[in-house]
């Protein structure tokens, strides 16, 4: 079959990302025999629906895959949708191909996919993991016989992403990094957390060969020299993780990484193995500082964790930076000042805070809020919506404000997403490469509130 997927992401901060999943089922598709083309929006700006109107009416697709990365920017309190820019998507591919049939998959549609087929008007979904599901479901129309959703199964092997057919200069030029994927599944128990729904519970594992020859080659072909390990968390397990620095390092590579890492079990050695293997610097998913928060977030580690993985990154000569959920359950002013005060003791590189829980359709949270009343179904949807402690809702702004305005190594994207800016754009254009908050330890630029 002709097969045209759509890369519609668009957003540019903090950075435009390669948009692997698109790469992953469009090389899926085209290893199972069909003639694929790929229209990747990221920096075709406004003229992204001529351009995509065009390709489809130009490429003749029986089927466009429209790939959809993010429900909106998780930034309270000005969020901001994507979903008149996935209406947009859809009035071009219509327009160019009429006749195709519309399949939508990606992390947006897999958290609420009937909402998007409803809002959408598309043919067809796949919900979750796509490499598997999407053959199928092409096997499935060339039969005649398609289900309208489909539930992705775990890929068994490791995926191919069909990055030849993305500009990755563009991307290493603007986004200062490509990306891998070295497993997926996650089996925490964060009560807000997408993970599980997207990725199931338990790890699935990719051959480490395939993910280091994978990156090498994108690498060469981009000429680039970092790279961001998506993995929702790369310390788990830890012997996969060391088996990728190992590898790294026996092919002598000397590429430079970032990865999430979870502050739950993380042993100093893999700090040191991974700054030999040529990671720069690693974003901790802490959420909070404070133990009455933490629980109340089902996080499985404590503030002691906290500290000790920060030593421990900082002891490597690892730049870090801490990501925090302001508000959760549990969450009272004593909290958040609890919460500032170790940031402040432990002196990370960068802290990125959102501002209140964004709530999602089958999270234990959500869960628990509509069981006790407190929250409609309908309520929690595409329309952002946020979870915040009735303890701090009153101040949480202005608490957030205050902060921020003292410490220039924090980075507020409902607040002060703008912060650095044009700082950031210009050492991009001047060639910096990896995460731009590894600039922040940097003098701080005037700030362009
Ligand atoms: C790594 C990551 C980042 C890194 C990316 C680094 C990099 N260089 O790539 C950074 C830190 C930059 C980042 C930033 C942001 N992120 Co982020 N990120 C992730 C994470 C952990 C992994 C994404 C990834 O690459 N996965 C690997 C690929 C292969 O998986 P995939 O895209 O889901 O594709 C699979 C399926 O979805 C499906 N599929 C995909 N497309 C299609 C299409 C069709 C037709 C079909 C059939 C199937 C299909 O098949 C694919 C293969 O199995 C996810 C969470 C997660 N576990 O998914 C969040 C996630 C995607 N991010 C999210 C968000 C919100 C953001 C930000 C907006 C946050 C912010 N305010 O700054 C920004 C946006 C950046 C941008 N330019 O778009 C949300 C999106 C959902 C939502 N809430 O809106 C997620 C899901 C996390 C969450 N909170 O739930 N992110």
């Amino acid at each position: 079959m002709r097969v045209l997927v759509v890369a519609a992401n668009q957003e540019l901060k903090p950075d435009p990302v390669v948009p692997l999943g698109a790469a992953c089922i469009a090389g899926a598709a085209r290893a199972a025999g069909h003639a694929v083309g790929l229209y990747d929006a990221c920096f075709a700006g406004e003229a992204f629906a001529d351009g995509l109107s065009r390709m489809a009416a130009a490429f003749r697709p029986q089927v466009v895959g429209v790939s959809m990365r993010n429900v909106d920017d998780v930034a309270w309190p000005a969020a901001h949708s994507y979903l008149p820019h996935y209406r947009r998507c859809m009035e071009a591919i219509r327009l160019g191909a009429p006749d195709a049939t519309v399949v939508l998959g990606g992390s947006a549609f897999t958290l609420m996919p009937d909402a998007y087929m409803h809002e959408l008007g598309a043919d067809h979904g796949v919900i979750g993991e796509g490499e598997s599901a999407f053959v199928d479901l092409l096997q499935g129309l060339e039969a005649g016989i398609a289900p309208r959703l489909v539930r992705g199964t775990p890929c068994r092997h490791a995926p191919r992403p069909a990055l030849d057919l993305l500009d990755l200069t563009a991307y290493y030029r603007h986004g200062g990094a490509l990306n891998v994927q070295t497993r997926r599944g996650c089996s925490f128990g964060c009560v807000y957390c997408t993970y599980p729904l997207l990725e199931g519970k338990s790890s699935h594992l990719f051959p480490i060969a395939n993910c280091v020859d994978g990156i090498a080659d994108a690498c060469r072909a981009a000429q680039a020299s970092h790279f961001f390990v998506v993995d929702n968390t790369f310390n788990h397990p830890a012997s996969h993780a060391e088996e990728f620095c190992d590898a790294l390092l026996a092919r002598n590579l000397r590429l430079s990484w970032t990865a999430y890492l979870s502050p739950a079990g993380l042993k100093p050695g893999l700090l040191r193995l991974m700054a030999r293997a040529g990671c720069t610097s690693v974003e901790f998913g802490t959420d909070a500082c404070h133990e009455s928060t933490l629980e109340g977030l089902g996080k499985s580690f404590t503030v002691q964790d906290v500290r000790a993985a920060s030593a421990a990154a900082r002891g490597a000569k690892l730049k870090f930076a801490h990501s925090l959920i302001l508000g959760g359950p549990g969450e009272t002013m004593a909290t958040l000042r609890a919460t500032v005060g170790v940031m402040d003791e432990i002196g990370p590189d960068a802290v990125f805070a959102m501002l209140g829980v964004r709530l999602y359709p089958g999270t234990p949270l959500a869960h628990g809020l509509l069981a006790q009343g407190l929250k409609d179904a309908r309520d929690i949807g595409l329309a952002p919506a946020f979870y915040i402690s009735e303890a701090v809702r009153p101040s949480l702004i202005d608490f957030a404000r205050a902060t921020v305005s003292s410490r220039p190594r924090w980075y507020l994207p409902g607040l002060n997403g703008d912060r650095y800016a044009r700082f950031w754009k210009r050492k991009r254009l001047h060639g910096a490469r990896g995460p731009l908050w590894e600039l922040m330890s940097e003098p701080a630029p005037a700030l362009e509130q």
